[in-house]
């Protein structure tokens, strides 16, 4: 019988965005069920359609432990307070959570899985999958094709991750002080409340909190999760994320350095066939990827692809993905879809 699909967290950014991707893969549901707070039961979200699924509205349910009965597939995005105390439930009821917080990630007995990466890895879920945060997801997804070139030794990256990543309220938050900025009104009068400091007309080396070490959670993230999901505790990753005033696309700067040699070229070619991979490197025609360009997209896009002449073998390259997408709904679901008969 074709899977039930518990979205919850449906009215967020991430659960809209789980919805309008089961609609785009044709997922192949029975059923699809929208679960949210109590603030919003009742209340009716918008669906294409999906499986046996017909196109129409949702009528958004209270996410109680009792609403994943009969469930098959639970896809999680409202929180990771949410998703701990949900889990128990879930998996009585059978049903196989694939959350999108950061719950669970780094627990030994789930699998952090990017589907191009380490498809392997859902053959031995308990119950739980974790879908990686979306900055990693973006970086590995090319990495791989380069890793089967050559062990890699060490990844220096840098990004430049969209007001989106912090939700919907921080994208208006972008909207809002970008226009009351250039009305005048001075900074200590602009709402900041989605960051630590004014996003419009500025960037902000502080993404999630503050470490022991000096880094952040989110760099921390990127460092743990890389040797997770590449199953190469080996892997040196060097992280520095900062937020810039972008609605929507995270971009990176990405320099590796290899164990053996390997070519521009030999890069090129593999990243050019790797799944989930788009190269748009024509430099003679102004031609990389952008946030700007790319909004709404499912790719991974490489581009500025150089040698590094600093390390012995090193290249670089910069790599653009909507992090809404890949980098969240598009993950999860493509997750969904290796568990399918
Ligand atoms: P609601 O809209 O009813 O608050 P975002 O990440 O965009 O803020 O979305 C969070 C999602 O998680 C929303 O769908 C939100 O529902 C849901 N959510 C937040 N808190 C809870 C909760 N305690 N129980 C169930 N769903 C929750
Ligand atoms: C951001 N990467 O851009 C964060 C959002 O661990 O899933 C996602 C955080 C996470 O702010």
């Amino acid at each position: 019988a074709n899977p039930v699909v518990a979205v919850a967290g449906a009215t967020g950014a991430v659960g809209q965005e789980f919805l309008r991707v089961l609609h785009d893969v044709d997922f192949p549901a029975a059923e699809v069920r929208a679960l949210a707070s109590a603030r919003s039961a009742g209340k009716t979200v918008p669906f294409e359609g999906c499986g046996q699924v017909p196109a129409g509205e949702l009528t958004v349910q209270e996410m109680t432990p009792e609403a994943f009965e009969g469930v098959d597939i639970a896809l999680f995005s409202a929180g990771a307070g949410v998703s701990k105390a949900m889990r128990e439930a879930v998996t009585a009821a059978g049903a196989v959570m694939i959350d999108n917080s950061s719950a669970f990630r780094m627990d030994e007995d789930v699998p952090l899985v990017v589907p191009e990466v380490n498809p392997q890895d859902v053959a031995w879920h308990s119950g739980v999958i974790a879908n990686p945060n979306c900055s990693t997801i973006q970086m590995v997804v090319a990495l791989k094709p380069l890793y089967d070139l050559s062990p890699i030794k060490r990844v220096v990256v840098s990004t430049y991750q969209a007001a989106s990543g912090a939700g919907a309220p921080a994208m208006a938050e972008l909207f809002d002080q970008t226009r009351d900025y250039l009305n005048g009104t001075p900074d200590e009068e602009l709402t900041i409340e989605a960051f630590a400091h004014r996003i419009a007309f500025n960037t902000i080396p502080h993404i999630d909190v503050f470490m022991d070490d000096g880094s952040t959670k989110e760099e921390w993230k990127m460092v743990v999760e890389t040797k997770k999901i590449m199953n190469d505790p080996a892997i040196e990753v060097a992280a520095t994320c900062v937020r810039v005033p972008v609605l929507r696309c995270h971009g990176e700067s990405i320099n590796v350095e290899f164990a053996d040699e390997v070519t521009v070229e030999a890069a090129r070619a593999a990243l050019e066939v790797a799944p989930g991979v788009v190269v748009m490197d024509d430099t003679e025609n102004k031609v990389y990827p952008m946030p700007g360009l790319l909004a709404g997209t499912d790719g991974t896009f490489v581009g500025r692809l150089r040698k590094d002449p600093t390390v012995p073998h090193g290249i670089a390259f910069w790599d653009v993905a909507d992090q809404i997408r890949k980098g969240a709904a598009l993950n999860a679901v493509q997750i969904a879809q290796l568990l399918l008969p």
